[in-house]
């Protein structure tokens, strides 16, 4: 993987860890981390500001900083989609489509993350790789859209563009925004703060989950991989663990008393559109995947960093 490097969205929840990883691994001087209304105080590194639809902007800065890989990650998730489709469309599919043509134009690397969004209700429960894509919300459209569209240029521009469908992501840097898997963050965030927490999905509710530690290593090694070990160009299921809202909230109670109450709303049905679980096989095959972060682990390791979070916030 060839510096320099540009990170589109990258504040947002998967960006503020991918980041400061590349950073660490590439230098922070070949970093640019692209942002929009979220730019954090004092972010250490190089910064610029763009809209993701502004493809002349995207242009000079590929040539400002001779960039040679994009990790494009702006996205507008599941529930915030529902609330403006149209919006959705014009970021995840305008933005893409800008950075593949820069890609094709400047023979440039691409990461680009799908996710379990892209199935649908007619989608096998446990989902295999090559299966039915029929989504039900529009971010679930853009993503399998924006999957055809990767394997697209792979095939007729020869865009080096790779992709993994992330499950939902469990993080603690940013407070969840705009999905429907957030209630796994949430519970951490709202429990440690009040020892209470309303969740929006029914504890039955079951999804593909993943500690953020285990999406940056897959997300950095799909893209350190050598070319001729990436034998899919739409997305390769990524997963790790699957697990209710029960289950999470009885773990988190090992740790502190939570008091968790369920009221689903709209994002019932989203999340009742995705499968449980997802076979990730392919992954682990052409080129190595393998996750480390257990359930126990994961909720140990959140609770930890949250609260010295927290009381970092709290002294100012
Ligand atoms: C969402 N966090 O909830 C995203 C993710 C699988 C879920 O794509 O929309």
């Amino acid at each position: 993987m060839d510096t320099k490097i540009l990170v589109t969205g990258a504040f947002g929840q998967i960006g503020s860890e991918l980041t400061p990883e590349l950073q660490k691994k590439y230098g922070k001087e070949n970093v640019i981390a692209l942002g929009h209304k979220n730019i954090p105080e004092g972010f250490d590194g190089i910064v610029e500001t763009a809209e993701i639809n502004d493809f002349e902007t995207l242009k000079a800065l590929i040539e400002k900083y001779q960039i040679k890989t994009i990790f494009h990650l702006v996205s507008i998730l599941s529930a915030n989609g529902e609330k403006n489709p149209d919006l959705t469309w014009k970021v995840n599919m305008g933005g893409l489509k800008n950075i593949l043509d820069l890609a094709r134009d400047y023979h440039l690397q691409v990461f680009w993350p799908s996710t379990i969004a892209a199935f649908g209700p007619s989608t096998p429960k446990e989902a295999p790789q090559h299966t039915i894509m029929q989504p039900t919300t529009m971010y679930g459209v853009t993503k399998v859209s924006g999957e055809l569209l990767c394997n697209y240029y792979f095939l007729k521009y020869g865009v080096d563009v790779r992709s993994v469908r992330y499950p939902g992501i469990i993080s603690w840097k940013t407070p969840p925004e705009g999905g429907t898997s957030d209630y796994s963050v949430a519970i951490f965030y709202d429990g440690i703060k009040s020892e209470k927490y309303e969740c929006f999905v029914g504890p039955e509710t079951t999804i593909p989950l993943m500690y953020i530690p285990d999406c940056i290593k897959g997300t950095i090694d799909i893209m350190e991989a050598p070319i001729d070990k990436i034998k899919i160009r739409t997305s390769y299921n990524l997963g790790a663990l699957s697990f209710s809202a029960k289950e999470l909230s009885d773990e988190i109670n090992k740790h502190i008393k939570v008091e968790v109450t369920y009221k689903p709303d709209a994002r019932q049905a989203i999340a009742d559109s995705w499968p449980k679980s997802f076979n990730d096989s392919d992954a682990r095959a052409d080129w190595g995947w393998s996750h480390s972060y257990t359930l126990d682990k994961m909720v140990s390791d959140m609770i930890e960093n949250l609260k010295i979070k927290f009381s970092q916030e709290k002294n100012g």
